[in-house]
């Protein structure tokens, strides 16, 4: 037996600040109709793909941000994406910052089925960076004045065939990320990401980044019997060099698919989602083999506790 889906990472390289979102968008769209041309099913789009990487800059008063934000998805701006998404029969995930009505700054990516309706809208869990400005760094990665963590956990939903999860970037190092969508049954996680090469608070990671991106989805893949699409916002964006290196890993842990430059690219792969039954029901049989009793620390306890302390 075989669910195939035909996924199309869609790559992006950089976009500046000057870049207005009906360019960004119009990139898309070639995006998504070169990969409904090779018979993709779903397109999936990086984390913060309307604009350019903003929490690199800190500004005094928070609403003079306002304007990075979207109000509500889709609007005006992106309606073109829904319409030729629907238009094709092609389902997409897009990763934008919410700024919602009661005044809540997200992070978030919503996942768009081939029939233009909306499966879910996903909030960041895990906020990198800090929350201050720090004038001495080269650039900012102030994430945590932008946004606000998830209070919703992560959420595994029936969609394109199979259980779809979402993870956005900094999401991907965490494994508890997926072994809770995996605690779901989770066959496919989508996860967009900006990752600047530069490591400020410890250069020496600089030149593991690559390695480092392959090696947490590779390894939440294997060890939760799930696809993962990893997709990058790459390129030197406004002066700062970031990862590309999309990717699509099979349950297996292999990368089946890779980005070959830090521009507009799409990475596709044809998934067959029965496939991940292969991890779920021998070595990662989580109900025969996991033991939760010994792992209750995971849940209550947040920091190290080190023995006699
Ligand atoms: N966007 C995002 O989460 N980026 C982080 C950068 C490292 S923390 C400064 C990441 O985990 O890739």
């Amino acid at each position: 037996m075989s669910r195939m889906l035909t996924v199309a990472a869609a790559q992006l390289g950089p976009v500046q600040r000057d870049d207005s979102r009906k360019q960004v968008v119009a990139r898309m769209l070639d995006l998504l109709r070169e990969a409904a041309s090779h018979r993709a099913e779903l397109v999936v789009f990086p984390e913060l793909a309307l604009t350019t990487f903003f929490p690199r800059w800190f500004v005094d008063d928070i609403s003079e941000a306002d304007h990075w934000y979207e109000r509500s998805m889709p609007n005006t701006e992106t309606q073109p994406l829904f319409d030729e998404a629907r238009a094709l029969g092609v389902g997409f995930c897009i990763g934008y910052a919410l700024l919602d009505d009661a005044g809540h700054r997200w992070n978030v990516q919503t996942l768009v089925e081939r029939d233009g309706s909306i499966v879910a809208t996903y909030k960041k869990s895990h906020i990198p960076g800090h929350e201050h400005n720090e004038p001495d760094r080269p650039f900012q990665h102030a994430e945590r004045y932008y946004f606000e963590p998830s209070p919703d956990g992560f959420g595994v939903w029936p969609a394109f065939g199979g259980l779809m999860g979402m993870m956005i970037c900094n999401d991907r190092r965490w494994p508890e990320t997926y072994r809770v969508m995996g605690l779901q049954g989770v066959e496919m996680i989508l996860c967009g990401y900006n990752t600047p090469i530069h490591y400020v608070p410890d250069p020496s990671q600089d030149i593991l980044q690559g390695f480092h991106n392959a090696l947490v989805m590779q390894s939440g893949a294997y060890q939760n019997g799930t696809w993962v699409v990893g997709v990058a916002k790459g390129g030197v964006e406004e002066g700062v060099d970031s990862l590309a290196q999309s990717m699509v890993v099979a349950p297996s842990g292999q990368i089946v698919a890779q980005a070959l430059t830090s521009d507009d690219e799409l990475v596709m792969a044809r998934c067959d989602l029965d496939w991940c039954a292969r991890y779920k029901g021998t070595l990662f049989d989580f109900d025969r083999y996991r033991r939760p009793e010994l792992y209750t620390s995971i849940t209550s306890q947040r920091g190290v506790t080190e023995p006699g302390s």
